[in-house]
């Protein structure tokens, strides 16, 4: 199957009792056994069943199974939030003692995670600029367990090589996780890519209408089967998130085409104004990932950034004067989203941490929606009036 149809039928199926088409919600904790008999053999894997929907449910399954497909990989587990699905790869490949190396452009709850989550079960982090790889190669030390990379990263749309990362990690025997949380599997397949896992926040453009936290891992199925301990973290997305994903899904690639077209005419429009003082979007010549963006990804995707001349409070005066746009953290939601990293998504960064990394005071950062781009750019334009 070509993506379009894997998106649409891919993993799903008219529910076999009854033939609905559109899958059924199995909203249910748990899930009657035949016998004594059966429950026993079930838990003791020997036949095939759901026991509790913490263990398994087939809506989870069944997204699980989708993403998979989508990703090109073997296997995937779900998660309550894309925060649960990184935490359950951390402590599904590393452990006491461990260190695990990514960049330091990263999400802030991601961020934040790996500062002050980690250390407690005794993981320690080292975050590089992984487009040094040079850094890279020094940063890896014998008790490193894995990378993670975010591309393209938030909020700053930086781009990591995936095939690089990919090699350097491989030479020294760990595996490479990447978040392609930005991308969606409709523009970037990073195992495609010589990555060996994938993880989502599916509460983005994969359920795509801002109604539903949730999160993914995507591997091998010795993998997935070795994470399926983390079923007992008891972090698991509940049934009618995953069918909320499994609805959205279905539409991912006209969204995000549309995003990315949306996107591309905002950026146009933002160059050319006057009171917009850097844009920071991959698709830009000017981008220094824009070469390897067009290599690993099909499109660039609905998120940009931009510096208001004027910093930080001309950025505060112009999200203040929006009236479309809606002043919000999250992203990849078909209406149009638009924040103050240092401020909001990336508050556990310092000021000066924000600076070292590229974050500036005054940087916005705008989830482009599918409304009519005219509508967008009118509504931006008449607030960078106002500043
Ligand atoms: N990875 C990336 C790249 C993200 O942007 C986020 C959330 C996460 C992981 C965590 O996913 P969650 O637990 O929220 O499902 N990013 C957010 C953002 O930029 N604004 O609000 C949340």
């Amino acid at each position: 199957m070509e993506m379009n149809t894997k998106i649409v039928h891919g993993g799903q199926h008219p529910d076999p009792s009854t033939g609905a088409v559109a899958t059924p919600i199995y909203q249910t904790s748990t899930f009657a056994f035949k016998d004594a008999e059966h429950g026993a053999r079930l838990f003791r894997k020997e036949e095939k069943g759901y026991i509790y929907t913490r263990l398994g449910n087939p809506n989870t399954d069944m997204l699980a199974q989708k993403l998979a497909i989508l990703e090109g990989a073997e296997a995937g587990l779900v998660f309550s939030s894309g925060s649960a699905a990184i935490f359950g790869v951390m402590l599904g490949i590393a452990g006491k003692g461990n260190n695990v190396v990514s960049d330091n452009i990263i999400y802030g709850g991601t961020y934040a995670q790996f500062m002050k989550v980690l250390p407690k079960t005794g993981i320690s982090v080292t975050l590089i600029d992984t487009t040094d790889f040079e850094k890279l190669e020094q940063a890896i030390k014998p008790d490193t367990k894995l990378l993670f990379i975010e591309t393209p990263a938030n909020p700053t749309l930086k781009i990591v090589d995936i095939a690089k990362c990919a090699e350097i990690a491989h030479s020294h025997n760990i595996p490479l996780v990447v978040d392609n949380t930005f991308a969606t599997p409709y523009l970037q397949r990073p195992i495609e890519q010589g990555a060996d896992v994938v993880v989502h926040s599916m509460t983005k453009y994969l359920t795509g209408h801002g109604d539903s936290i949730g999160g993914a891992i995507l591997g091998t199925e010795k993998l997935i089967k070795e994470l399926k301990m983390l079923n007992d973290l008891g972090a698991c997305y509940n049934p009618f998130g995953a069918w909320l994903t499994l609805r959205g899904l279905k539409t991912l690639a006209v969204r995000v085409e549309r995003h990315s077209e949306n996107a591309m005419e905002i950026v146009k429009f933002l160059e050319a104004h006057s009171k917009i003082e850097k844009v920071y979007y991959p698709g830009l010549t000017s981008h220094p990932g824009h070469e390897i963006a067009k290599r690993q990804m099909s499109g660039f995707g609905g998120v940009i950034s931009f510096d208001v001349c004027g910093g930080r409070e001309a950025g505060k005066a112009f999200i203040n004067a929006l009236k479309l746009c809606i002043i919000a953290v999250s992203l990849g939601d078909v209406d149009t989203l638009i924040e103050h990293p240092a401020s909001m998504t990336h508050s556990s960064y310092s000021d000066e941490e924000c600076l070292k990394v590229g974050i500036k005071p005054g940087l916005i950062r705008i989830s482009v929606g599918i409304e009519d781009v005219k509508d967008i750019i009118a509504d931006l334009e008449q607030a960078l009036n106002k500043i």
